[in-house]
């Protein structure tokens, strides 16, 4: 067995919640009149909220206080958390719950590291629910990926060192935040068109092969 852990980003590797991020960032952003569009919102992937909102802010001409901020940020949750309510088990890709049952018949133990602070309600829409050996999310870090805080708790959690997990993830920051960790990777989508990815993929599937 090539690695012990395998640590799992979770939106646009597991699930795609990016359209209900947009959705909601979206509507704030023309509430209060500042421009955005997919462009901007593909920076968004990975990073968390305040840092997101403060990447949407820079095409504000108003100055905001960090109360304000905070304000706009909870409004964007509120609508992004109603409409999760849309997510179901059907929103699970099979190709995605297949490779995750036969990683784990391989023995391995599965991670989640992800930015998100709503991680475990969007696991528990997936009826994922106690799936994964261990769980590090938005909640329990105070650096954001690039930052590679949320693999290396992943990795304690699971009581692996970095060299002995993969990190799997769709975003460029991410696999930033695992390189800086000391993991090797393997990207997904933009990520995988990263110039120090260990391992590029073009299919969630493809895990099966980067393991043997
Ligand atoms: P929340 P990941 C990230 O999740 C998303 O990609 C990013 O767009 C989002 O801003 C961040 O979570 C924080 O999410 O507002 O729910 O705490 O890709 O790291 O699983
Ligand atoms: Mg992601």
């Amino acid at each position: 067995m090539k690695y012990r852990g395998i640590i799992f980003d979770l939106d646009g590797v597991i699930c795609f919640t990016d359209q209900y991020h947009y959705q909601a960032w979206k509507n704030l952003a023309d509430e209060i009149g500042v421009y955005f569009d997919e462009q901007i919102n593909n920076r968004l992937r990975g990073v968390s909220r305040m840092d997101s909102l403060d990447i949407i802010l820079e095409k504000s001409e108003k100055e905001y206080t960090k109360v304000e901020k905070a304000v706009l940020a909870e409004k964007k949750n509120t609508l992004y958390v109603s409409l999760l309510e849309n997510m179901t088990s059907a929103d699970l890709p099979h190709e995605v719950k297949e490779t995750l049952d036969k990683l784990r018949q391989a023995g391995m133990l599965l991670a989640i590291g992800s930015s998100s602070k709503n991680a475990k309600l969007i696991l528990s829409h997936l009826g994922l629910e106690g799936y994964f050996d261990a769980i590090s999310d938005g909640t329990n870090i105070t650096n954001s990926k690039p930052d590679p805080e949320v693999f290396l708790k992943a990795a304690q959690f699971i009581n692996f060192k970095p060299e002995e997990c993969l990190v799997v993830e769709d975003a460029i920051a991410g696999i930033d935040a695992a390189i800086a960790g000391g993991f090797a990777s393997a990207g997904l989508g933009e990520a995988a068109t990263h110039t120090n990815v260990t391992y590029p993929m073009s299919k969630f599937s493809d895990l099966l092969t980067v393991t043997e």
